[in-house]
């Protein structure tokens, strides 16, 4: 597996925010944080490719929302936000030696952190960052390859990935606050616990998953239902909205199998 990551911006504290207040972040534990992160990626199997940090670009540590990757191509977002576009071109550049890549155009616009994939279903939320014509720009790029793209509503929080994600391709974890459990009624859904409504995020990394440590109790829910989960601290990127799947971009490495 590859996973692209991002050096943390010295900017980030400008990062954009929509449901959480500002508050400091201290760059260096950011880093710092981040840098573990990476460690963890590197320990569950990845080959870290670590992008330079753009100085006057506040998110680019978030490179999930640039792009969307798949087996057959790499599909190169247009993020929501203005101030995140100047983002696209270094991932792009990251990924062409791996996938074909597929552009958006404008008008549309979506945010990587909107598109849930589970085997060859497609969720996508509705949200501020992501628009119906890129809902439609993305299907158009993947439904020849067989994947089916769903809308799917979102409420309360920024992402369809800070509502709901998977943790393989039968089970889903989610706040049903966010995400409407009957959008998803096809899986098994595990409920984060009451106390940490934030927690819906996880990453799948192969066969493992790699969680924040802020959330515990959920954690030893998914722990006492047999998955292995690796914990890392990820406060203050949490402070800029940023959860564990929004550093990185996992994907499988084709050079290994030609
Ligand atoms: C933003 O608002 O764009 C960033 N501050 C946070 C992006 C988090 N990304 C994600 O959930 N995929």
């Amino acid at each position: 597996m590859i996973a692209i990551t991002r050096e943390v911006s010295p900017s980030i504290a400008a990062c954009e925010l929509t449901h959480l207040a500002r508050e400091p972040i201290d760059v260096d534990r950011a880093r710092a944080q981040h840098a573990e992160y990476e460690r963890a990626l590197e320990r569950l199997g990845c080959t870290v490719q670590r992008l330079p940090a753009a100085i006057d670009m506040p998110d680019s540590v978030f490179v999930e929302d640039i792009a969307v990757v798949f087996d057959e191509v790499a599909f190169v977002t247009r993020p929501g936000a203005a101030s995140r576009r100047a983002e696209v071109a270094a991932v792009a550049a990251a990924l062409a030696p791996d996938r074909p890549l597929v552009h958006m155009t404008m008008p549309g616009t979506l945010d990587g952190g909107d598109v849930l994939v589970v085997g060859r279903s497609i969720f996508v939320g509705r949200t501020k960052r992501t628009s119906d014509a890129g809902i439609e720009q993305l299907r158009s790029a993947v439904e020849r390859f067989g994947y089916l793209v769903t809308a799917a509503s979102v409420r309360g929080c920024l992402h369809l990935k800070s509502a709901i994600t998977a943790l393989d391709n039968e089970t889903l974890l989610i706040n049903r606050r966010w995400a409407a459990a009957e959008e998803f009624e096809a899986y098994q859904l595990i409920d984060v616990d009451p106390a940490e409504p934030t927690g819906a995020n996880i990453a799948r990394v192969g066969t493992n998953l790699l969680y924040a440590s802020a959330f515990p109790r959920t954690r030893e829910q998914l722990e006492r239902r047999g998955y292995s989960v690796t914990a890392i601290e990820v406060s203050e990127l949490a402070k800029a909205e940023g959860a564990v799947t929004c550093c990185s971009l996992i994907f499988a490495d084709h050079s290994q199998h030609p």
